[in-house]
């Protein structure tokens, strides 16, 4: 799907013209990935548009520039100001928004410390990324045959640009068959996340999710849902997980900014069922909570 344009887009500390966002074609990152960056959401509530958890999303963008040894040249608070003037300029009740930090022009070489840092925010309105069937009826998932990285191949924790080629690997080679997602393993055989999204399952009304010992991100929709479930009563462990553990599950579901909560039906040809009770209830309790119905969580808003 092309991205609908909007009108402006933040590029180091000015708006400019959606059209002339426009960057070198000897851009570091370009060459090596040598870039990182958040994916955040804006929803529309009674107060306008309000960013969900956009401090947190900036704190690790500043994580994941420590670990590539990027010295941001925004704090996180500037960068939390750019994101709502971004919105404001752009008149969007909701969007998606893609802060990206990445090293620039002017060196080719693999030491990138003479390449400067580029900052830029662009937002536009994007609908959930499996696709509304998905969020309503679930998705058919399979295990891909490309491992997830590894913590000493390249950082999971790092959202940087580079390390989405494995998640591209992933992604092309199930949907290629028929499969709506990927399911990625690490590099021991746990079960790890999604290219582009955490994994839940639920067996006897128990919640299960991978560490992060096993290569998935630190998913601020995993760290939302982790605190709805328990505040629901529900217990939840942070576990390894094989792959016959998503066979016998009850309920799995996906969680991801872009993709938001998303019910699996299906694993490699093994039926899990339509989604159930708990993923739906969670479902529920998190779009009244981004919509800003839900006044318990209300400091995970960020108003625009
Ligand atoms: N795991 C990976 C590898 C991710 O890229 C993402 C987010 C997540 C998990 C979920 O993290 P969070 O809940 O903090 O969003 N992926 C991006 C997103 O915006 C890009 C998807 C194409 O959702």
């Amino acid at each position: 799907m092309p991205i609908p344009k909007v009108e402006k887009i933040w590029m180091n500390g000015k708006l400019v013209n959606w059209d002339d966002a426009k960057i070198h074609v000897l851009t570091h990152a370009l060459h090596y990935g040598s870039g990182v960056f958040e994916g955040i959401r804006a929803y529309e509530t009674d107060r306008g548009a309000a960013v969900f958890r956009l401090t947190d999303h900036m704190k690790r963008l500043a994580r994941s520039a420590k670990i590539y040894r990027m010295d941001l040249p925004f704090s996180v608070e500037e960068l939390v100001e750019a994101v709502k003037e971004t919105i404001r300029a752009n008149n969007l009740k909701s969007c998606y928004i893609r802060p990206i930090a990445y090293r620039g022009y002017g060196e080719m070489g693999l030491y990138p410390m003479k390449a400067p840092i580029d900052v830029s925010i662009a937002v536009w309105p994007w609908g959930t990324y499996l696709g509304e069937e998905g969020i309503k009826h679930g998705v058919r998932a399979k295990i891909s045959s490309y491992q997830r990285i590894s913590p000493n191949v390249l950082p999971p924790a790092a959202k940087a640009t580079g390390q989405y080629i494995n998640s591209i690997l992933a992604k092309l080679e199930v949907t290629e068959i028929g499969y709506d997602e990927a399911i990625m393993l690490d590099h021991q055989g746990f079960v790890s996340e999604g290219p582009g999204e955490n994994i839940f399952i639920i067996r006897d009304g128990i919640i299960y999710t991978p560490p992060t010992s096993a290569s998935a991100l630190e998913g601020l929709t995993r760290d939302s849902v982790m605190k709805i479930a328990r505040d629901l009563g529900y217990s939840l462990f942070e576990q390894n997980i094989v792959r016959s553990d998503l066979y016998l599950a009850d309920e799995i579901f996906f969680t991801g900014t872009a993709a938001e909560i998303v019910p699996i039906r299906e694993v490699d040809g093994r039926a899990i069922g339509k989604p159930g009770p708990i993923t739906r209830k969670l479902q529920d309790k998190f779009y009244a909570i981004v919509k800003g119905k839900d006044k318990e969580y209300i400091e995970w808003l960020e108003f625009v």
